[in-house]
């Protein structure tokens, strides 16, 4: 399979549909969707974990990577979706958490039995004078990064419930490519790496007085090494796609990691145009997004990965990041337009685009308006940290409402019935409250629709080679609200031009004589002598 060709859907199951009735979605729940994804035309279902979990970190804490989880169904009901979606033509890509595992996972209750072996597969550092931790690094979900057990700690990136493995071990991993081989001999030929480019640590472990610590393991040193190895001892000896998600990354890291003649990984997903709305740096803040700086990070990612024959994952969303209509878009009052003016700019570009389970009916944030609305381990951690800061509850709602990881893991809104068609019981995240309105069931109905504006995103990926492999050259770069590129392939051009306001904005197209339209989210465009005039939120592509 051609993944240059291809569009990615990810499932967050959890979230997605329940079958049982037990509030959680689970594999019958994506059996019986798959007509629907189908019909988006996705070639391609990302998982994200199913396997045994205590579900703190909702499965990203992996007590066992080669069993189902019982609240998501058997490994009979994997194989069943895994033959029904070969019968369509989809492929399955699992979702592989190996930079740690959960602390219920046998290896590490061995290790904290005292088990040389299992010691080594985790990082375990003795406790600085008066049991403080080894260094003075932050987790990502809050606090410090090292969990205390007798005299000693161990590094945890994550929540102090998801100790880091060690890769410097041969055995873990070797242990590792067996699990890999479990699947790969089940058939599965697509894996998505959790934060992979964090796994090589570094030899001496030292305070961070200008950051947080991750410059000292983030593309860490022996990175592309142990990708290389995993490729060669695993999915490199069938032909497989995969997506390697990269935390804090660099363009150079991301062209080796993707770049084919270095037989790492297929592509990667990176971030930086995701943090247009951090201040300084802090996701738990609330300012709007720096389009400049949005504008910038997307064309320079575009022509430098091109340059160095790399390749990107695209995307806006997925079931770490808030809703993009509501984040970079109007969720009101410029619903489709905006909702298809983001996914304009995504699927038309150089790259596999990503499309986040409800993203294709213009699903919104949650806006939940109580603390106790909210389950994520890192809202909950923030939540304490933001009141230790001297925040209050009404401050911490609204960072939390515009922030949350949340906001993506709403259940999946499928009808206008109770609980959104999702589940006959209480699910156990609250549904979105505009669901009667926002559904797939609606959207369906309606050739008008956000669906069907994707499902022609996907189809021309598919039917035109200038979108899959042309190359990509910024327009307009200094413009104040239009985002715009060119894609080129032989003598074809194909010209990208997209509103990201409600303002109207105008772009001068006097050079381009004859223009076609390819597609479009206005019935006709508008324009004024030599100036073209995009109204809110307008998106078109163009044959120039
Ligand atoms: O995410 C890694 C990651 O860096 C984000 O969780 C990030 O820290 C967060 O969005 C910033 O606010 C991956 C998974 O996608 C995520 O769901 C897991 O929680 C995490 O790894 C740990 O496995």
């Amino acid at each position: 399979m051609d993944f240059k060709k291809m569009t990615v859907y990810q499932i967050y199951p959890r979230s997605f549909m329940d079958a049982n009735g037990d509030g959680f979605g689970d594999l019958q729940g994506i059996i019986s969707k798959l007509d629907y994804i189908e019909k988006l035309g996705t070639d391609c279902i990302w998982l994200t974990p199913i396997y045994i979990s205590p579900q703190r970190d909702n499965g990203y804490d992996v007590a066992d990577y080669c069993s189902i989880d019982p609240r998501y169904g058997t490994m009979a009901d994997f194989d069943e979706l895994s033959a029904q979606c070969k019968k369509r033509g989809i492929a399955i890509m699992l979702d592989m958490v190996f930079n740690h595992t959960s602390a219920d996972h046998k290896w590490f209750q061995q290790a904290l039995a005292g088990d040389e072996k299992y010691r080594d597969y985790y990082i375990f550092k003795p406790s600085r004078e008066g049991g403080e931790p080894p260094t003075n690094w932050v987790s990502k979900f809050g606090g410090n990064a090292w969990g205390k057990v007798g005299d000693e700690h161990y590094l945890h990136l994550f929540d102090v419930s998801q100790p880091d493995l060690n890769w410097e071990n041969p055995a873990l991993r070797r242990e590792i490519y067996d699990i890999m081989g479990f699947w790969l001999a089940k058939g599965i030929r697509g894996f998505r790496f959790d934060v992979v480019n964090l796994i090589s640590k570094p030899e001496v472990y030292e305070d961070d007085h200008i950051g947080d610590g991750r410059r000292f393991y983030t593309d860490g040193s022996r990175v592309h090494e142990y990708l290389k190895e995993l490729n060669k001892e695993t999915f490199g000896k069938y032909e497989c796609i995969t997506v390697g998600e990269m935390s804090s990354t660099s363009i150079e890291n991301c062209i080796k990691y993707s770049n084919p003649a270095e037989n790492e990984l297929s592509m990667t997903f990176s971030f930086h145009h995701l943090k247009v709305d951090y201040k300084d740096g802090d996701k738990w803040s609330n300012i709007p997004f720096d389009f400049a700086e949005l504008k910038r990070l997307l064309h320079t990612w575009q022509a430098e990965m091109a340059k160095g024959d790399g390749w990107n994952a695209t995307f806006w969303c997925n079931h770490d990041q808030p809703r993009a209509v509501s984040r970079f878009g109007c969720d009101r009052k410029y619903h489709y337009q905006s909702a298809t003016m983001l996914a304009t700019v995504i699927h038309l570009m150089r790259g596999t685009p990503y499309v986040y389970q409800g993203e294709e009916i213009g699903m919104t944030n949650a806006y939940f308006d109580k603390l106790s609305d909210y389950m994520d381990v890192e809202s909950i951690n923030y939540i304490e940290i933001l009141r230790a800061e001297g925040k209050g509850d009404n401050e911490i709602l609204a960072v939390l409402a515009a922030k949350s990881r949340d906001n993506a893991r709403t259940p999946m809104q499928w009808d206008n019935t109770v609980s959104a068609g999702f589940s006959t019981s209480q699910p156990w995240l609250s549904v979105a409250k505009n669901y009667e309105s926002i559904n797939a069931a609606s959207a369906l109905e309606n050739r008008n629709s956000i669906f069907y504006y994707y499902r022609e995103l996907i189809n021309l990926r598919k039917t035109l080679d200038i979108i899959a492999y042309g190359s990509y050259r910024p327009m307009w770069q200094e413009h104040s609200g239009v985002l715009a590129y060119m894609r080129e392939y032989g003598d074809e051009r194909l010209l990208v031009i997209c509103n990201f306001y409600t303002d109207e904005q105008t772009v001068d197209i006097s050079e381009f004589k004859d223009f076609d339209n390819l597609i479009m989210n206005y019935d006709e465009l508008q324009i004024d002598g030599d100036m073209l005039k995009l109204r809110g939120y307008e998106a078109v592509a163009m044959w120039v």
